[in-house]
């Protein structure tokens, strides 16, 4: 019985924490925005513990570079009008420099593409590189239009 009393109050607090987590920010497309990032995060990771660490799962690496190719497709719905208000990095400057902000997602989303096309073959000195300018093309955008 303490067995299963514990177990719950453990599982309540697990709850409540990740309900209070979401409850900091209460702008869904935010919460959607920061999802997407997070999964393409999540993808340079695991290709960082391959190409860098010694994780020795290469032919992983085909399905990440796709992750993230497939994460930009997901931006152009990431920003509707609201999304500058509430818990958000963004800089007001996305919503105001629409050309600019478009010009660092193509570089992005054809870095993104050579990506895909390194890992589709062997040679890991090629995905280093075609990784190395990912992040390049990553932080060229962070610079401009997140708030650190
Ligand atoms: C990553 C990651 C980013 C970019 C950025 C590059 O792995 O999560 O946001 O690379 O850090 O500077």
């Amino acid at each position: 019985m303490k067995k299963i009393i514990l177990a719950l109050a453990v599982a309540s607090v697990t709850a409540v924490s990740a309900l209070s987590a979401l409850a900091e920010e209460s702008n869904p497309a935010i919460v959607h925005r920061q999802g997407i990032y997070k999964t393409m995060a999540g993808h340079m990771t695991a290709m960082k513990s391959i190409l860098f660490l010694g994780f020795e799962a290469p032919a992983d690496l085909a399905f990440h570079a796709q992750g993230i190719l497939d994460g930009f497709g997901h931006m152009g719905n990431a920003y509707p009008p609201g999304s500058d208000k509430g818990e958000t990095k963004a800089k007001p400057e996305i919503w105001t420099q629409p050309d600019k902000v478009k010009q660092r997602a193509m570089d992005a989303v054809g870095a993104a593409k050579a990506l895909v096309a390194a890992t589709a073959g062997t040679d890991k000195g090629a995905t280093i590189a075609a990784f190395k300018s990912m992040g390049e093309k990553c932080k060229a955008c962070h610079d401009d239009f997140r708030k650190e």
